[in-house]
This record gives structure tokens, sequence and C-alpha cells, in this order.
């Protein structure tokens, strides 16, 4: 039986303030799925079964270029962290692994271990970096890190990604995430083939480090830090990179590394026709790589992303991408951000799961543009919430995790135990 943070009265008393009036919505959303034909438990099933995985990086005040204003209680290390994760996951039920990034999280392997253990978390995949400098590294990645002209930094960058793998494994983490910022920024600067050529060795080294039981993601983004050119700016040049590495690779697809208005379920859907789908970083965006929570700006964008993957799921039962949250917190509790976003995932999930797919089917066949669209719009519109709540209550969580961590008073709590964080102006100035 695993610790809980939160205090487990604190859970039961803000769920029976609420629990009549949930049970009562979920007949009556019962009766109206059941009307379409739907059995609302077997949703309800999968909705339980459904994890997705929190950034460590995430739960500490996310900043920009201009300045950071951190909040109170600030996590100090991975072992706040961890806690911190503990909590979304005790409220939300949704989130039972955590996802490192090496060297921000560095610790004793076993010592981490034991850490999430202690209140039921694993770990999800390893993230490397190599987009900015640990101290005392011998080369610099101002240039570039897996695709450096300089042999000894690629090296460098490949044995630190190594050093991941093995981390990783004391965790019983079974996938490494490489993204690098390397790219140029001005027309000139860097030859784009060589850049990749000496991208694929590098990979290939790492690769070739990886567990038979392990995924290699690659994961692309369009730009920044790189403002004119980056190394793996696209899914074109991640499904190479994936098929040429080899059946342990696969790409893994930041929602936010997009240009504007790209069509993000159609790569997913190309992808996973390759079988090259490896993964998500989950979260929304407006303009660029925004980190925004999942499902604030455009929610029918995910569950457009999620009517993919159901359709994946339904015609291969192994077919299991990893899921991830990836954001950045600036004027929210990133707890609170973090529990409502891992639950926007579950609803995109669960109204996926809503789709008639054999009318949709019919639709397209018979080129009813009008009742296609249609068919996927009921499914947006219906409210699922009663179904995640009834899953969240069933399985140990809060009806309302938001009001059940603000009645807990962790916040202040830790913030009487962890030192205030001072702000910073940014990186510009
Ligand atoms: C890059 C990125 C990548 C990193 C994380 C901190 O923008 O999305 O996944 O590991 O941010
Ligand atoms: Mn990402
Ligand atoms: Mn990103």
């Amino acid at each position: 039986m695993s610790e809980t943070i939160i205090a487990t009265d604190v859970v039961a008393h803000d769920n029976a303030a609420r629990e009549a009036d949930l049970r009562r919505d979920y007949e009556t959303l019962s009766e109206r799925l059941d009307r379409r034909g739907i059995a609302i438990d077997a949703i309800k099933a999968k909705v339980a079964g459904f994890g997705v995985a929190v950034p460590s990086w995430g739960v500490g005040t996310g900043g920009t270029r201009f300045a950071r204003f951190p909040g109170t209680g600030e996590p100090r290390d991975i072992f706040d962290k961890i806690e911190d994760c503990a909590v979304i996951n005790e409220l939300t039920r949704a989130t039972p692994t955590v996802s490192l990034h090496i060297p921000w999280d560095k610790a004793e392997p076993n010592r981490l271990k034991q850490a999430a253990s202690r209140f039921g978390l694993g770990f999800d995949a390893m993230n490397s970096n190599t987009f900015s400098d640990a101290a005392g590294q011998s080369h610099s990645y101002k240039f570039g890190s897996l695709t450096h002209a300089d042999k000894g930094a690629r090296s460098q960058a490949v044995e630190h990604n190594l050093e991941c793998i093995e981390i990783g494994k004391t965790l019983g983490s079974k996938a490494l995430t490489v993204w690098i910022g390397d790219g140029s920024n001005f027309p000139g600067q860097v030859n784009f083939s060589r850049a990749f050529d000496r991208y694929m060795d590098a990979m290939r080294a790492i690769y070739d480090g990886l567990p038979d039981d392990w995924k290699l993601f690659s994961e692309h983004k369009m730009y920044e830090p790189a403002f004119y050119s980056t190394v793996v700016q696209d899914w074109g040049t991640n499904y190479i990179i994936a098929s040429e590495l080899g059946p342990k690779a696969y790409c893994l697809v930041d929602l936010g590394h997009h240009a504007p208005n790209t069509n993000i379920e159609q790569i997913v859907a190309r992808l996973i026709s390759r079988n090259k789908l490896g993964g998500f970083h989950f979260n929304d965006s407006k303009y660029g790589d925004d980190d925004l929570d999942a499902g604030s700006i455009d929610p029918y964008r995910l569950f457009l992303v999620f009517n993919e993957l159901v359709e994946a799921e339904l015609a291969d039962e192994s077919f299991h991408p990893a899921h991830m949250l990836d954001q950045s917190h600036n004027v929210t509790d990133p707890i609170e951000s973090l529990m409502l976003s891992a639950t926007e995932v579950q609803r995109a999930y669960a109204q996926a799961l809503l789709v008639n797919r054999e009318k949709l089917l019919g639709f397209q066949e018979e080129n009813d543009a009008l009742q296609a669209t249609q068919t996927l719009k009921a499914a947006f519109r219906t409210d699922v919430e009663p179904i995640l709540a009834l899953a969240r209550l069933e399985s140990g969580g809060a009806i309302d995790p938001v009001a059940a961590y603000r009645a807990s008073g962790y916040r202040a709590r830790v913030a009487a135990e962890r030192p205030a964080v001072a702000g910073g102006s940014g990186g510009i100035v």
C-alpha cells in the first residue's frame, strides 16, 4: 500500500459533498449514451486505465525569456518534485508515472526509485539534455550537440544519452526521448546535409546502447532555440530518423512543435500508418511552442488527435503510444494546471471513444461531408465529465481535484517548508 500526501479524510470530505450529484449526472448520461448504443461503463473502464506521465520539470513555475515569477513552495529538488507529482496522481488517478530530465533531476538512481515507489509512482521516458551546458562539462553545446562540427562535443552528447539510459535502467524506465536544439541562426552557418549525417551517426551510437525492450523517441521541433534552421525540424525528418535507425526507434510528437494551423492529427495518422508513432508531449499553443495547458486553447484539435489514436487502438490492441505532458506554467499553480491538463487529455480520449465509427465510415464512403463531420461533433459535444469524475472517485481520487487540492492546504504547507525563491529577469537582459 503506497503512502498518500493529501489526507484521505480531506478528499473524502470534499467527495462526500459532490457524490450524490455526480451519480445522478452519471445516470442521466448513461441513459443518453444508451440511446446511442454506447455502454457507459465500458467507456469508464477505458478512462480508468488511461495514464499520462507528468514531466518533472512541469511542477516548478516556468518562465519566459523575459522573466520568471516563482510561486510559493517551489520544489527545491527532484525529491520535492516527486512529492508534487504524487499529489497530482493522488487526486486525479490519471498520472501514475513521472518523466525525468537529466541532468536537471540527477540523483542517486536507487534513491529516486525509492522516493517514487513510496507513493506508487513509476517512471516514464527519460529525457536527455544537450541543449544547455551542465556545470563542468568539457565541451559547450553553444554550436550544437549531436551534430556539432567537433567530434569531442558529439561524443560527449552521445555519452550523456547513454548515461540517461543507464539511470533509466535502474528506475524501470523503458524509453529515451532525444530532443536537440541543434540548428543555425543564419543561412550558411551550417551545412544541412553534413549536420544531418552527423546526427544520424550519433543517434546510431545511442540506438546501439538501447536495451532490447526499450524505445528511442526522437522529438521534432520547427524552430527555437535555432531560429533559421533546426536539424530535426519536422515529422518528415523525424520519420527518416526513426525508419533508418530501426524497429526500436519512433517519432515523438510534441503538439506545440509545429507551425500554427498545421494539421497535427493528419501527421499522427501518417505516423500510425507506418508504425512509427512513439508518443506525445501534450500541451497547447496559440503561436509557437507556447507550452500552455493541454486543451486550454483548442480542445477540438486534441479531440481530433485522439480520434486518430482511438481508431488505431481499435485496429490493433497492442497500440500503446507514450502519453506525456510537456508544459510550462507561468501564471498558475503548476499542480493545478497539471491536474487539469491530465483530465483534459483523458476527456479527449473519452470523447473520441464515443465516435460512431460505423456511421462515420458510411458517411465517408457516401461523400456526405456534412454528416461525417457532425458525427465527430456529436462525440466532441458530449459532456463526459461524469465519466471522468466517477472513474477518479472509484480509483480513490477526487471528484473535483482542484477543489480537494485547495481544501488540503498543500501549497501553504510546502511553502512553510520550502524556502522562497527569488524571481528572475529571464534570459534577455
Ligand atoms: C523542447 C521540449 C523538449 C524538452 C522540453 C524541456 O521545446 O519540448 O521536449 O525536453 O521542451
Ligand atoms: Mn517536448
Ligand atoms: Mn517544447
